[in-house]
Formats: structure tokens, C-alpha cells, sequence
């Protein structure tokens, strides 16, 4: 699963990032931080399991931190978007190449107005936010209908002539997006297309279609950043009021505490609504006056807001359950005695064999029950898994 992270320059993005994919916790043979400049590890946060089973659990892909389960997720920092991207303009290109891999997408908007729609600098509260959001949408739009429209007629004629469904053929050809056909199918409906025939419609058409196509394969939340700031409250509130899904953040006050966290001045786990001083730790006035600000930050709007994007970005637009496979459904452990070893995020609707499928393609073919570790009970191949189910799968190709 990757979550990209988009808006205009200067937004903070790159902080939220940098914020995103720093571990709060020491751990030097941590296998994974950094992948590429641009692509990171970050996580997902949920509970996790081992203080219901009441077991001490050791996790091998992932981290658990008093009883908080947080789950490698892909995060890629997005070209900035300046107007006239989808033409070429500024890094457009880059952008709608990194933006296309995207499962779900974070948009970092500058809360406070301090930019403009260049990414240049304005007084506080000139930027408008609520005309970034609407130009980036426009601009990821554009550049998908004109992928979409070249040669359109040309396309549909052909796939006419073969008898193929549009949503076939646009599944090929925007293959390299990762959207399949059942959301181009739902889009086509959506849009109130389905019975214009496609080599009919026109510019505006396929540009309707691809605002729908858009929304339903690229979910985004937005991240009120630079939440700090005093001129960003009210447009915290104006873009709250229109109906957006809206997390005020706050980037650098998370990476702040993360770094605090890591060097052992403060105990806060990313996602937290509060974060305390360790005793012993003596500060000086600037590094108390920092903290004073994240803490009014923190009492204000809830937490720094990062982890709750992400957060939202799995669960709420994507959709996702949290599932524990273990080889032992007495131990809750794999083969080496790791307890509660590992956690996959799978679409909700996901069965146990999707589960196999997910730890290797073998274990799905030769698929014969699963086992619910809290219940001990059997489970068919068809059954549908729920978020912190712990699972054995049981297959003739893994004895023992
Ligand atoms: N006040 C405040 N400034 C921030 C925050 N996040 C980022 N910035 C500042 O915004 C500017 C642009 O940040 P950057 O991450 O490079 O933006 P990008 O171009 O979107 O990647 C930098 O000066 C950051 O220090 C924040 O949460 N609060
Ligand atoms: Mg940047």
C-alpha cells in the first residue's frame, strides 16, 4: 500500500515526510527507514493485540510500543504542483508520475496562508487554502483526461470493433495508475455516461468522468498544515465547514517530538494527544518555549495531526483491516517462537485466503481451513477477516 503525500511547494510536505519516516524510538538495526530520497517507511498506528492475549509479543515487520501496533506503510513525497502541471509546467510530469502509484494520496495544504499558489512566500492569511485544494484536484484532473483523450476516438472505435467494454480498455490504458476495472466501472455509472456511447463523448465529458474516476482512485484527506500558526485556525474552520476531511497538523511540532522522543527527553509515541518530560531532563528556556507551543498545539486540536492523517489514509479511505497471521494459534507465534510475529493490512471484505495469499502465493493454493486464535474455531477459505483477527492458516503445502 503507498500514500502519497501532494500540494503546491512550500506546504511542508517534505517536513511531514521527514517526520512521517523518523522511528521515535531508538532502533538501530531497524531494517527499514528511507527507501528513496522521496519514498519512505511511515506507519499506521492501531492497538495492538498482545495485551488482550496478555502475551509479551515480539514482532519481526513491524513495531509494538506499549501496546501500540505500528505497521510499515509506503509513503512517497510528491513533486510539488504548481497551475498548468498537467501541461508540463514546473515538475508536472514528476509529480503525476510519483502521484500514480498512489493508493491513497495526504493533501499538505498551508493552513495558515503563508504561501501563495506558487509556493511563494505572503503575509500571513493572504494564502488561501481552499483555492489550492481546488486547484490541485483541477490540475490531477486535467492530466488525467488528457491521458485519457488522446486519440479517444481512435480508441473507442477500436475497442467497438472488438467488442471490448470501455472499462476494459481503460483499465489498459491507465494500467500504469493501478486503477482497475470495477472503479472504472463504478465511475462510468457515476457519471451518468453509461449509455452515451463512448466515441460520442465529448471533451467535457471525459473531463466529468475523470473528476468522478479521480475521487473514487485516489481518495485524498487533507492535512491542515502549519496548524501553529495563529492565521490558521480560521481556515481550519472554513475548509471544515465545506465538508472536506480535515486533520489540523502541525509537521514540524511531530518531528520535533519524535526527535525528542528518540533521544530520550520526552515520552511520546507519534499519534499521542499528549507528550510528557522525562524527570531528570533539564531544558533550557528556547527548548521549553518550543515544547510550550506543541503542547497548546496538542490541547487544542488533539495531536500534531500526522499520525492521524495517515491514519486516516488507511482505515477511513482505504479501507483497511489489521490481521495477525501466526503459525501456532496456542503460542500466537511463528516457527522461530516470535509472538505475533507480523501484521497485514488488507482491504476490508478480505477472506482468509487472501490472508494466505499475502504471506505466500503457495499457502493460498494448497489452502485447507484457517483457524481463529480467539476462538479456536475453524474458518473457511471464504470467511471474511475483521481488523485485529489473529489467524493460522492450515495448507497442504505447510505442514507443522
Ligand atoms: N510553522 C510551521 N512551518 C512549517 C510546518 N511544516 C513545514 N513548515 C515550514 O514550511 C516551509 C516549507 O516546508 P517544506 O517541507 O520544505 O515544504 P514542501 O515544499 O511542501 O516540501 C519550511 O520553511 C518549513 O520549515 C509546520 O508545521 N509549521
Ligand atoms: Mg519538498
Amino acid at each position: 500500500m503507498i500514500i502519497g503525500l501532494i500540494g503546491k511547494a512550500n506546504v511542508g510536505k517534505s517536513t511531514f515526510f521527514n517526520a512521517a519516516t523518523e522511528l521515535a524510538v531508538p532502533a538501530a538495526n531497524y531494517p527499514f527507514t528511507t527507501i528513496e530520497p522521496n519514498v519512505g517507511v511511515a506507519y499506521a498506528r492501531v492497538k495492538c493485540v498482545c495485551r488482550e492475549f496478555g502475551v509479551q509479543d515480539n514482532p519481526v515487520h513491524s513495531m509494538c510500543i506499549d501496546g501500540n501496533r505500528f505497521i510499515p506503510i509506503k509513503l512517497v513525497d510528491v513533486a510539488g504542483l504548481v497551475p498548468g502541471a498537467h501541461a508540463g509546467k514546473g515538475l508536472g510530469n514528476k509529480f503525476l508520475d510519483d502521484a500514480r502509484q498512489a493508493d491513497a494520496l495526504i493533501h499538505v495544504v498551508d493552513a495558515s496562508g503563508t504561501t501563495d499558489s506558487n509556493g511563494r512566500s505572503v503575509p500571513a492569511g493572504a494564502g488561501d487554502p481552499m483555492f489550492d485544494i481546488t486547484f490541485v484536484e483541477e490540475e490531477f484532473d486535467l492530466w488525467l483526461a488528457a491521458l485519457i483523450g488522446r486519440d479517444w476516438g481512435k480508441n473507442t472505435r477500436e475497442a467497438e470493433g472488438l467488442g471490448q467494454k470501455l472499462e476494459q480498455m481503460l483499465a489498459k490504458r491507465l494500467s500504469g495508475l493501478a486503477i482497475g476495472e470495477p472503479v472504472i466501472a463504478a465511475a462510468i455509472h457515476a457519471s451518468g455516461l453509461a449509455m452515451k456511447k463512448p466515441v460520442s463523448w465529448t471533451e467535457e465529458d471525459i473531463l466529468a468522468f475523470c473528476k468522478i474516476l479521480r475521487a473514487k482512485a485516489k481518495p485524498f484527506v487533507i492535512a491542515a498544515n502549519k496548524a501553529d500558526l495563529p492565521s490558521a485556525e480560521v481556515n481550519i474552520e472554513k475548509m471544515k465547514s465545506a465538508g472536506l476531511e480535515v486533520v489540523p497538523c502541525a509537521s514540524e511540532a511531530e518531528a520535533l517530538l519524535r526527535k525528542a522522543s528518540k533521544k530520550g527527553v520526552l515520552h511520546y509515541l507519534p499519534g499521542d494527544s499528549s507528550f510528557d518530560v522525562k524527570p531528570n531532563v533539564a531544558l533550557n528556556i528556547q527548548q521549553q518555549k518550543a515544547l510550550d507551543i506543541v503542547r497548546t498545539l496538542m490541547q487544542k486540536y488533539g495531536s500534531t495531526g500526522v499520525q492521524e492523517a495517515i491514519n486516516i489514509a488507511c482505515f477511513k479511505l482505504l479501507r483497511m483491516v489489521a490481521v495477525y497471521p501466526v503459525e501456532d494459534e496456542f503460542k500466537l507465534a511463528d516457527k522461530k517462537g516470535n509472538v505475533l510475529p507480523d501484521v497485514r493490512l488488507l482491504p476490508e471484505g478480505s477472506t482468509a485466503k487472501d490472508l494466505a495469499g499475502t504471506v505466500h502465493a503457495d499457502l493460498a493454493k494448497g489452502f485447507l481451513y484457517a483457524i481463529d486464535a480467539r476462538t479456536k474455531q475453524r474458518i473457511g477459505a471464504d470467511h471474511k477477516l475483521k481488523s485485529g483477527d489473529v489467524i493460522k492458516i492450515v495448507s497442504a503445502t505447510s505442514r507443522g
